[in-house]
């Protein structure tokens, strides 16, 4: 049996998008900015996807939603546009977002901080969470935009966002978050939650990879990243990717119908896999349950280093990761465990597990089997590594290795 448990990095396309898409790759192939019947007879299908995609997150307007080629464009979009717009052409100097956003915002905040942005990185309390008092205190008049995503890919935790947008529409700052791994995955209402710009991407709900999508609301002027052709009403230029964004469409239509009933399946699962996992020794998972996305475990075990974990998963056909999947292969340290006061030793044994609504229960029984046996393996290993050779007395002495 093959076990995917590595949703949060990226998903499965969803058979019913392949085939919604398939007809755009060569019967309807015109360029939809062309005059000709080629290029309009994609229009319906553009129109529908903006539809599709502006009413699975409750927008006011189609007008809203823009498609980009993924979540990592939109967010360096805002960040880039908002310094542009707001600090090099206005009065602002400051940006607000947090220790452990995905390295789309992180690092294009690093990039802003060279260009002299005063860049405040939040940090998280010890269930990974950006507490919405800490942003109001940090919040100045100089400060042009708050960035904080709605829940975590590593832990799952989603940020009190509705406090967090209310402070800042009260205290007039624009704000960003990256929703890529709460939309589909947990109810996104922007009619009841106060956001200015959001970020999705379709391969994390079961669309393919390559495509995501901004909501600005109101259509708010924000320069484009990408000067060309009129597309997208001139915001975003480039020939649109017909196909794609007919495949977001409906891959956001499927995730987020009837998402309570998906999400009591998706949570059902989840939680027999995590309740037999803290059955080992020595485990804890970072962040309770009621504020994480439903399908996400972040699981610490003493004493077996998290690559080593991947590599017995993988052996046994589980694919899973440590943490986000471009950090891993430099083999970092997990990022959100380093930010709730993890030591390197510890923030080295993260395992995320990230289940999906294809995940089945015979998948989860092998994936608890598999696991035990591996966790058994692996600390046996390096308890005999751990083994001080016999001393001239003839005994052995266990090394203590330092936990918090
Ligand atoms: N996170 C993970 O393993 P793209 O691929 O550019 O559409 O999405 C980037 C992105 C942005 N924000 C968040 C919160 C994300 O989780 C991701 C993708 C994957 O966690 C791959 S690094």
């Amino acid at each position: 049996m093959k076990v995917y448990l590595d949703n949060n990095a990226t998903t499965m396309v969803d058979p019913l998008v392949v085939e919604e898409m398939m007809p755009f790759f060569s019967d309807i192939y015109g360029n939809p900015n062309s005059l000709h019947k080629f290029g309009t007879a994609s229009h319906p299908a553009i129109a529908k996807a903006i539809d599709r995609v502006y009413k699975a997150v409750n927008a006011r307007d189609s007008d809203d939603i823009v498609f980009t080629s993924c979540a990592t464009e939109s967010n360096n979009w805002v960040l880039k546009s908002i310094y542009r717009d707001y600090i090099v052409n206005g009065d602002k100097n400051h940006i607000i977002t947090t220790e452990v956003e995905h390295p789309s915002v992180y690092s294009a905040c690093k990039a802003l901080e060279e260009d002299g942005v005063k860049v405040t990185y939040l940090p998280v309390n010890s269930q990974g969470i950006v507490e919405a008092h800490v942003v109001k205190s940090f919040i100045t008049d100089k400060t042009a935009l708050v960035s904080i995503m709605w829940a975590s890919n590593e832990t799952g935790m989603i940020n009190p966002i509705k406090e967090i947008g209310e402070i800042c529409k009260e205290r007039g700052v624009l704000f960003h978050s990256d929703a890529v791994q709460a939309v589909g995955k947990i109810p996104v209402d922007l009619q009841d939650i106060h956001v200015d710009f959001l970020s999705m991407s379709a391969h994390k709900f079961h669309g393919p990879k390559g495509i995501g999508a901004l909501y600005i609301k109101n259509s708010q002027p924000l320069s484009p990243l990408l000067n060309g052709g009129e597309h997208m009403g001139g915001r975003r230029s480039g020939t649109l990717n017909v196909p794609y964004i007919v495949a977001m469409g409906k891959a956001i239509e499927l995730a987020t119908e009837n998402i309570e009933e998906k999400m009591a399946s998706i949570r059902a699962k989840r939680d027999r896999l995590e309740d037999a996992l803290l059955e080992l020794s020595d485990t804890f998972v970072i962040g309770d349950r009621e504020h994480r996305t439903p399908n996400t475990i972040l699981i610490s075990i003493k004493g077996v280093e998290g690559e080593g974990m991947l590599w017995d998963l993988n052996n046994g056909q589980i694919g899973a990761s440590t943490g986000s999947a471009c950090a891993s292969e430099d083999l970092q340290a997990n990022t959100v465990m380093l930010a709730i006061g993890a030591d390197n030793e510890l923030a080295h044994t993260g395992i995320r597990l990230s289940l999906s609504r294809f995940t089945t229960d015979s998948e989860i029984d092998y994936a608890i089997t598999h696991f035990k046996k591996s966790v058994e393996r692996l600390r046996a290993i390096s308890s005999s590594f751990a083994k001080v050779g016999p001393t001239p007395g003839g005994e052995s002495k266990e090394c203590e290795l330092h936990f918090h």
